[in-house]
C-alpha cells in the first residue's frame, strides 16, 4: 500500500478520500507490461452511526471506500476481511469477474461474519474486430459495492455506506493532481447531508478528478458549477473536431458512474462553488457540496470564507445532524 492511500483515510472514517492519488495506482507505472497482477487486502468495517466502510487497513474504512485504480490489462486480486456480524461482498463494475468472484449470494459468492475471501478483478485492453471496429477495453470510471447486506442485492449494504470508485486507466491517460468521489445515495452524497457534505479543494489551474456514482431508489443529476467537460470517457476532447457534447450537468442514476478532469477554476477564477444535484427538491433537500478553488499559491480567495459560513448556515444543518443523531 502506498503512503499517499494512508493518508486518506480519517480517524472517525467517515472523511471521503478526496485528495488522494488512487489507492492501488501509485506504485505501478504506466510504462510496466499489460498482465500485472496487484494485491490489496479491504477491511469491511462497522462505523459509528450505523455505517459500514471499505478501508485498505484495520481502523481505516471510510465512505466512500478507497478509490481503486488499475491500468487496461492488469488483474485486481482483492481480500476482503469481513470485520462485522453482517454478511456482506464486494462486487465491481466494468471489470471481468468469474462467478465466484461475483460478489453476489446468487453465486454463493460473498463473506460470512468474521470470513475472509479474495475476489479477482480482471480488466482488458481493446482489441481489433473486423470491419474496422473494436471491442471495448475496461478503461473507465466504474465503482464497486456489497451485493449481500440486507438483501440479495446488498440494499443495506449500500444505503450504509459500502461502495467506492473504481477506476480502470487506458495508457497515456493523462493523471490527475486531484480526486474527489462523490455518491449520490437516495437523498444523501456520500451519506451526508448538507452542510455536512464534502467540502473539495484544488488550487487554481490543478487538474482536478470528479468520480460521480449513483445509488440508492432515485433519480439524480450531477451538476458542478462554473466548470464543464466532455461526456465522453475521459472529459477532455481529443481535438478540435471531437463531437463529444460538452456538458455541465448529467444524469446519475442507481448504478451508473461516470468520471471526468477538469481544472479548477479555469477561465473563472477562484472562489466557492457549488456542486449539487439538480433534481430541485434533491438540492433543497440538502443533496449539495462545496468546491472550493483556493488561489493558485494556496491561500484563501476573497469572499470565500463569507460563502463557507453562509454554507454552514445552510437551513438543511438541523435535518443533517439529526440524520447523523449529533
Ligand atoms: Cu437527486
Amino acid at each position: 500500500m502506498s503512503r499517499r492511500s494512508l493518508i486518506a483515510t480519517s480517524a472517525l472514517g467517515l472523511a471521503a478520500p478526496a485528495l488522494v492519488a488512487g489507492a492501488t495506482f501509485a506504485d505501478r507505472p504506466a510504462s510496466a507490461a499489460a498482465g500485472a497482477t496487484q494485491r490489496i487486502t479491504i477491511y469491511a468495517e462497522a462505523l459509528p452511526g450505523g455505517l459500514f466502510g471499505y478501508g485498505l487497513a484495520p481502523g481505516a474504512a471510510t465512505v466512500p471506500g478507497p478509490i481503486l485504480e488499475i491500468w487496461e490489462g492488469d488483474t485486481l486480486e482483492i481480500t476482503l476481511v469481513n470485520t462485522t456480524t453482517q454478511r456482506l461482498s464486494i462486487h465491481p463494475h466494468g471489470v471481468d469477474y468469474s462467478t465466484d468472484s461475483d460478489g453476489s449470494p446468487l453465486n454463493a459468492s460473498y463473506n460470512n461474519p468474521g470470513e475472509t475471501r479474495t475476489y479477482v478483478w480482471r480488466s482488458r485492453e481493446m482489441i481489433a474486430a473486423t470491419g474496422r471496429r473494436f471491442m471495448p477495453g475496461s478503461a473507465g470510471y466504474w465503482h464497486y459495492h456489497d451485493h449481500a447486506m440486507g438483501t440479495d442485492h446488498g440494499t443495506a449494504g449500500i444505503a450504509r455506506g459500502l461502495y467506492g470508485a473504481l477506476i480502470v486507466r487506458r495508457r497515456g491517460d493523462i493523471l490527475p493532481e486531484r480526486q474527489f468521489t462523490v455518491v449520490f445515495n437516495d437523498m444523501m452524497i456520500n451519506n451526508r447531508m448538507a452542510p455536512d457534505t464534502p467540502m473539495f479543494e484544488a488550487n487554481l489551474g490543478q487538474r482536478v478528478e470528479w468520480i460521480a456514482i449513483g445509488h440508492g431508489g432515485t433519480f439524480h443529476t450531477f451538476h458542478l458549477h462554473a466548470h464543464r467537460w466532455a461526456d465522453n470517457r475521459t472529459g477532455m476532447l481529443e481535438g478540435p473536431a471531437d463531437p463529444s457534447l460538452v456538458i455541465d450537468n448529467k444524469d446519475l442514476n442507481p448504478g451508473s458512474s461516470f468520471g471526468f478532469q477538469v481544472l479548477a477554476g479555469e477561465g473563472v477564477g477562484p472562489g466557492v462553488w457549488m456542486y449539487h444535484c439538480h433534481v430541485q427538491s434533491h438540492s433543497d433537500g440538502g443533496m449539495v457540496g462545496l468546491f472550493l478553488v483556493r488561489n493558485a499559491d494556496g491561500s484563501m480567495p476573497a469572499g470565500a470564507e463569507e460563502a463557507i459560513h453562509r454554507f454552514q448556515g445552510h437551513s438543511h444543518s438541523t435535518a443533517a445532524h439529526q440524520a447523523h443523531g449529533d
